[in-house]
């Protein structure tokens, strides 16, 4: 259960603001484990693949000029829980209902720039992570902090 992966980016507004750092840092210090990290700029046929289920919806295209505005970091996070962990730390889609402590609730406040995104189910998490990685961008390591963040 401990192995559980979520895919975590940060988007162009939030690399654009400098908050890389600050946004890697909540996941390592909460104990999850980084297995993949990368800077890219992939396109808009990526994006319109990874936000397919959302298409039909009126703000689609503003959704997509955004993402394709500047480079995303893509990462994975490995850990108990990690995508309904990892959701409750990027905090709710609209940033005016994400409470601060939340990395939406903290650093944004418009739907439209809300920095983040973050899997919403261990289905779509293996879905975006194969979406977004090769298999040999995945790095099997084993933490030394294993045994002092889990009983
Ligand atoms: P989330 O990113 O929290 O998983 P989502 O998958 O429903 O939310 O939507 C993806 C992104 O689309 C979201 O981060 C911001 C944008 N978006 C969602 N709902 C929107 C709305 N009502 N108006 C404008 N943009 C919206
Ligand atoms: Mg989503």
């Amino acid at each position: 259960a401990s192995r559980e992966r979520t895919f975590i980016a940060i988007k162009p507004d939030g690399v654009q603001r400098g908050l890389v750092g600050k946004i890697i840092q909540r996941f390592e210090e909460r104990g999850f484990k980084m297995v993949a990290l990368k800077i890219c700029a992939p396109g808009r046929a990526h994006l319109e693949k990874h936000y397919a289920d959302l298409s039909k919806k009126p703000f689609f295209k503003d959704l997509v000029d955004y993402m394709v505005s500047g480079p995303i970091i893509a990462m994975v996070w490995e850990g108990l829980n990690a995508v309904k962990c990892g959701r409750m730390m990027l905090g709710e889609t609209n940033p005016q209902a994400s409470l601060p402590g939340s990395i939406r609730g903290d650093f944004s406040i418009q739907v439209g720039r809300n920095i983040c995104h973050g899997s919403d189910s261990v289905e779509s998490a293996n879905h975006e992570i194969a979406l977004w990685f090769n298999k040999n961008e995945l790095v099997n390591w084993e933490s030394a902090m294993y045994t002092w963040i889990y009983e």
